[in-house]
């Protein structure tokens, strides 16, 4: 392996980059962008194990968002459009996900169109991951992040616990600490009931408003240091968020999210945000439903911490908490001891897991 690297990063040269490149660049992503969110079906990848393709190089570049053989790259806080070397793709799509560590090489050929590539991807630490459309396989929406704020809104769109549970899940599987936020505080007079029922289970709760700036300084003190992902239902204000961290952001994204907006709502288009307080944040679109990848019906209770601490004292070994008789889950429901709202989502998710 020594003698490989030593070779590529020979290869590596540094590009200048001038206006005319910048106006191709952006021309470029215009055009991909515009193709992917229009009326045809999103480039359905084939390929099932991508195993293969991790490596323990020595990355310079951050994946932002692929997009079949092609991938938006930061490289020296820059945003690239590259190719993906053919022995990461299966020739329709590749196995990067947003925030995947990278090496980038550039072609010595002044006439390729890209001539960023992707050579080696960095075996990945952590990631969030749920079933790729038409199921079967999985998608990573996230990878090598530290820290996942679940956002959700007290209202305007309503608290959803069936989808913030969804991402606790994910996040557990993929091995991504995980914090809540509860946005929109400004809208109710109290403290919301859903602040003390996710503490209770052991999660770190803000409660924010980007109106008031109320918790503001809590959920910078919460990302600061890290890479996180903010996600959530569209609506939620994941957008507001980062721009109240940071007014700098403001200024330059207000234009441009306008005039996106629409787009990236309805593409798989992520984007990295670098926050002043050493904040680095991926921002994913939001979604109405997040599917679970890898997880069995019967071992659901165990992502449910105040479930599966109870789930040993059930009557019967593999109780599933929904009919059995002497069920030390559902007497603690009854009791009021687990929130109606957790228990509720558990059931509707095993439901859909079944
Ligand atoms: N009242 C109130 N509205 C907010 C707050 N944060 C965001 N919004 C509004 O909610 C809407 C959606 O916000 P946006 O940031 O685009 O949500 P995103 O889809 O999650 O990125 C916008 O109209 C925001 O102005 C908040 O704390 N309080
Ligand atoms: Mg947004
Ligand atoms: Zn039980």
């Amino acid at each position: 392996m020594p003698k490989g690297k030593g070779r590529q990063r020979k290869r590596i040269r540094k590009r200048t980059w001038d206006a005319s490149d910048l106006d191709t660049i952006r021309r470029e992503r215009r055009r991909v962008r515009g193709r992917e969110s229009g009326i045809g079906a999103p480039v359905e990848p084939t390929r099932t194990d991508l195993s293969g393709c991790f490596s323990d190089v020595e990355p310079n570049a951050t994946v932002l968002s692929p997009y079949g053989v092609l991938a938006f790259v930061e490289f020296e806080r820059r945003e690239i459009l590259c190719r993906v070397d053919d022995a990461l793709t299966d020739g329709k799509t590749s196995c990067l996900a947003p925030g995947d560590r990278v090496l980038l090489e550039f072609e010595e050929d002044a006439e390729s169109e890209q001539p960023g590539v992707v050579r080696a991807v960095k075996r990945r630490s952590t990631k969030l991951s749920r079933p790729a459309i038409g199921g079967g396989r999985e998608q990573v929406f996230a990878a090598n992040i530290d820290l996942l704020v679940v956002v959700a809104a007290v209202a305007n769109p309503p608290f959803r616990s069936g989808l913030v549970d969804r991402y606790l899940i994910a996040a557990e599987r993929g091995n991504v600490a995980a914090a809540l936020c509860i946005n929109k505080i400004d809208l109710l007079d109290a403290e919301p009931a859903e602040t003390a029922t996710y503490r209770e289970v052991g999660l770190g709760v803000v409660a924010t408003s980007c109106v008031t700036g109320a918790g503001l300084d809590g959920l910078r003190e919460l990302l600061h240091g890290k890479i996180g992902v903010l996600a959530g239902q569209s609506g939620v204000g994941k957008s507001s968020l980062i721009n109240a961290l940071d007014p700098r952001h403001a200024i330059a994204t207000a234009s441009v999210s306008d005039t996106t907006r629409k787009g990236r709502h309805t593409t798989s288009t992520s984007k990295l945000y670098h926050l002043e307080g050493d904040i680095h944040i991926i921002d994913t679109p939001g979604v109405r439903q997040l599917g679970l990848w890898g997880v069995s019906p019967d071992e659901l209770d165990y992502y449910f911490s105040e479930l599966a601490a109870l789930a040993p004292q059930c009557r019967f070994r593999n109780c599933t908490h929904i009919h059995e008789p002497d069920c030390a889950v559902r007497a603690a429901v009854e009791s009021g001891a687990i929130a109606p709202a957790r228990y509720a989502s558990y059931c509707r998710i095993r439901d859909s897991l079944d």
